[in-house]
């Protein structure tokens, strides 16, 4: 039989505890209640300590019922718990008021990234000078990104563009790369329109946008990933003239009538003669500043496709001639909107997003 002083001093704790509880009416109160009635120091816990103590007969009768206790006390502090906030719930809404005078709270919209916003400019000035949007793929093969390109394994100027590769070398001289630049897919258009009628291919007059891919030394002007925006005129009779006219073109479309370019000679293994092309800096006036360096910003890479590339795309140098141009969009945002370092694009942060 169980000692009836602990079953009596049980229904004690409980009777106790749940007076305690009936008049409480705020979250504080609760919290000293629950610590005062169910923590590890409460009566009712200490009961359990005790059955250590209790006969093996006594053991099994009090343990039910201190846990009988116990839960009777958790249940009825659930119930007072959840109506406590109810109330304050209620009062809460009983006293709030609309002010219908107060401002109202900012909608934040989402809007396009810098880079997004240029790159669809560039395309609608392109598509009004007649180009389409030719896409080509960024893992490249060796051979596209630079051999068609007329750069032989272990030509020299492959050392222009640091490459990541992402074979472990199985393809032996042609290992899969990412496309350094946009150029491989001018080889990829021109096989593919020279393919329609191979003895009078069609003319060509594409842009190939994309991300590009460089494992080189990050600084204001570099990233290891950018975007290019290859041009690529093939057809009888094109000339440099026509060259120089598309981008002087494209730069006061871009700038405004009066911004002053230039063409520097180059090399480019895939083009002769090759030349980079600069705009000068309206920001600093052409005196150099942070944004462009020493007055001009180098914005692409521009010459006549060589012959070799023109035979590998299916083209008779003989009858065929064209002009290619790799420009740097982020480059052309950095002057436009005087950004003065290119590594804010990706870095995601809003407060330079939200400037756009
Ligand atoms: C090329 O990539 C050539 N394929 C361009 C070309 C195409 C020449 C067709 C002739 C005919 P270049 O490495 O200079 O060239 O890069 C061209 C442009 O891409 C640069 O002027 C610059 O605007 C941009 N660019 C190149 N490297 C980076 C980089 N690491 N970060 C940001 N922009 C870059």
């Amino acid at each position: 039989m169980s000692d009836p002083t602990i079953i009596q001093e049980l229904e004690s704790i409980r009777q106790s505890g749940l007076d305690a509880l009936a008049g409480l009416n705020s979250e504080e109160e609760l919290q000293a209640w629950h610590a005062a009635h169910l923590s590890r120091t409460a009566p009712v816990m200490l009961v359990f300590q005790k059955l250590g103590k209790l006969t093996p007969e006594e053991r099994p009768v009090v343990g039910q019922a201190a846990n009988q206790v116990k839960v009777a006390l958790e249940t009825a502090f659930g119930e007072r718990s959840a109506a406590v906030k109810e109330q304050a719930l209620a009062q809460a809404l009983a006293s709030e008021k609309l002010d219908v005078t107060l401002p109202g709270r900012p909608v934040v919209h989402g809007r396009l990234h810098p880079d997004t916003q240029i790159l669809r400019e560039l395309y609608r000035v392109f598509g009004e000078m007649g180009f389409q949007v030719y896409r080509s793929r960024e893992v490249e093969t060796d051979e596209y990104n630079f051999q068609m390109l007329n750069f032989p394994v272990g030509h020299p100027a492959r050392d222009m563009q640091d490459t990541y590769f992402i074979d472990a070398g199985e393809r032996g001289d042609n290992p899969l790369v990412m496309r350094t630049h946009t150029s491989p897919g001018q080889v990829h258009a021109m096989q593919e329109a020279s393919a329609t009628n191979p003895q009078n291919p069609p003319p060509v007059r594409i842009i190939l946008p994309g991300m590009c891919y460089r494992y080189e030394q990050t600084d204001a002007r570099h990233e290891t990933q950018f975007d290019q925006i290859e041009g690529l005129a093939v057809g009888p009779g094109i000339t440099f003239t026509n060259l120089k006219g598309t981008l002087s073109d494209l730069a006061r479309r871009l700038f405004g009538q009066h911004v002053r370019t230039r063409f520097r000679a180059s090399y480019f293994p895939f083009t002769e003669p090759s030349a980079e092309f600069d705009v000068e800096c309206f920001l600093c006036g052409g005196k150099g500043c942070a944004v462009c360096g020493g007055g001009w910003l180098e914005i692409g890479g521009c010459g006549m496709v060589h012959p070799n590339v023109l035979r590998n795309g299916g083209y008779d140098p003989e009858r065929y001639s064209g002009f290619a141009f790799g420009l740097g969009p982020q480059r052309i945002a950095m002057l436009r909107y005087g950004i003065n370092d290119i590594r804010y694009f990706w870095e995601n942060d809003l407060r330079f997003l939200e400037q756009f």
